[in-house]
């Protein structure tokens, strides 16, 4: 076999335990503050060397492509918007025939494939569910800020009730133009494909090294897994660049945004806003330029959906069913 600097995923319990290698380095031009490139940061650093990434159309792909220059030390292929799914696939799958034929050193090298809220969330969810139902080592990790933010800020099936976006002014008339509730898409992965072992939410910066776990548990599990990143974006969410890492903390533990493992069916939750006191959901909305325009009935109303979501959903956070299996009525 090959010599290769391929390291063990042994959970990391210190900053001091962490690769010093970084694998996403100087030259991108993404925003000041912008979580998603620490998304791309510690991925790349929790995988190693032996990684080949493919990202979907998005901020991701032009801010960190742009000009002939990039941030990425390991190999990575631009794919199309909603083709996450089947380039991890493609990937993969010509690792193993290429190694199978000899034509290359047999090792493990992981595959891991990114793509937005729009390309992943809306678009290539059709993709992920083919790739999360086949037998490849491959992971998916799904960036969310909340909008199409490449192409200057429209919402998108998970941006949150009530923001405004290029697609969501309010005016005079209509103050809520963003009338949905956030897609919970990692949940329908992992309740409708049982090859995957693996779901997970996270954020890149809150609590520490969770991601970084994460990204770690998900590639030594192996097979298909997926992991859903909540990325507080600067020019998106409209505030000072400097407090990205602490909305992103807000949003957890408000509980607007749920932290969980899912693992072989199992869900831990990695910060449980069921047992420790909710910060109120106003503080983390008003530091968002996003939400100027709501008044303190919608907070309201935005207080009253996440503590349902913790206080009757079947399962809190993840599963929106509530009361149990009801006899049937005829
Ligand atoms: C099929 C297709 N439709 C539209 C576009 C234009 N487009 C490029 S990036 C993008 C937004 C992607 O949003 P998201 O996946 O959330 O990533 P983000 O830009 O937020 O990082 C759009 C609509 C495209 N590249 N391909
Ligand atoms: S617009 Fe948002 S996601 Fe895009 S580079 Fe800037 S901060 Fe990052
Ligand atoms: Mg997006």
């Amino acid at each position: 076999m090959a010599e290769t600097t391929f390291i063990p995923f042994e959970k990391v319990k210190t900053v001091r335990d962490t690769p010093l290698e970084e694998m996403y380095t100087s030259g991108h031009r993404t925003c000041q503050g912008c979580e998603s490139a620490m998304v791309m940061r510690h991925f790349s650093k929790a995988a190693g060397p032996r990684t080949i990434a493919t990202g979907s159309t998005g901020c991701m792909y032009v801010a960190n492509t742009s000009y002939m220059t990039t941030p990425w030390i390991i190999p990575w292929m631009h794919t199309q918007l909603g083709a996450g799914g089947s380039s991890a696939v493609g990937t993969s799958a010509a690792l193993r025939a290429l190694m199978r034929k000899g034509k290359i050193a047999e090792e493990k090298i992981n595959v891991i494939a990114f793509c937005g809220d729009l390309g992943g969330g809306d678009m290539g969810l059709s993709g992920i569910s083919a790739a999360l139902q086949t037998d490849y080592d491959l992971l998916i990790i799904l960036y969310d800020n909340e909008s199409a933010a490449n192409t200057d800020i429209q919402a998108t099936g998970m941006t949150t009730y009530g923001a405004q976006t290029t697609f969501t002014p309010p005016g005079t008339k209509h103050r809520i133009m963003q009338h949905r509730w956030k897609k919970n898409v990692a949940p329908m992965l992992a309740v409708g494909h049982p090859t995957c072992r693996y779901v997970a939410t996270a954020s890149a910066t809150y609590p520490p090294l969770d991601f970084h776990n994460k990204v770690r548990k998900a590639l030594s599990i192996g097979g298909p897994t997926f992991i859903h990143t909540f990325d507080p974006c600067p020019k998106g969410w409209d505030y000072h660049p400097q407090y990205s890492r602490e909305i992103g903390e807000l949003g957890i533990k408000s509980g607007i945004f749920p932290l969980y493992e899912i693992i072989d069916g199992t869900v831990s939750y990695s910060y449980d806003a069921r047992k420790r006191a909710r910060t109120p959901v106003r503080e983390y909305l008003v530091k968002q330029g996003r939400f100027a325009h709501i008044i303190d009935e919608d907070i309201d109303y935005i207080q009253s959906m996440v503590d349902s979501m913790w206080n009757e959903w079947e399962i809190p956070g993840v599963a929106p069913f509530k009361g149990g299996l009801e006899p049937a009525k005829n």
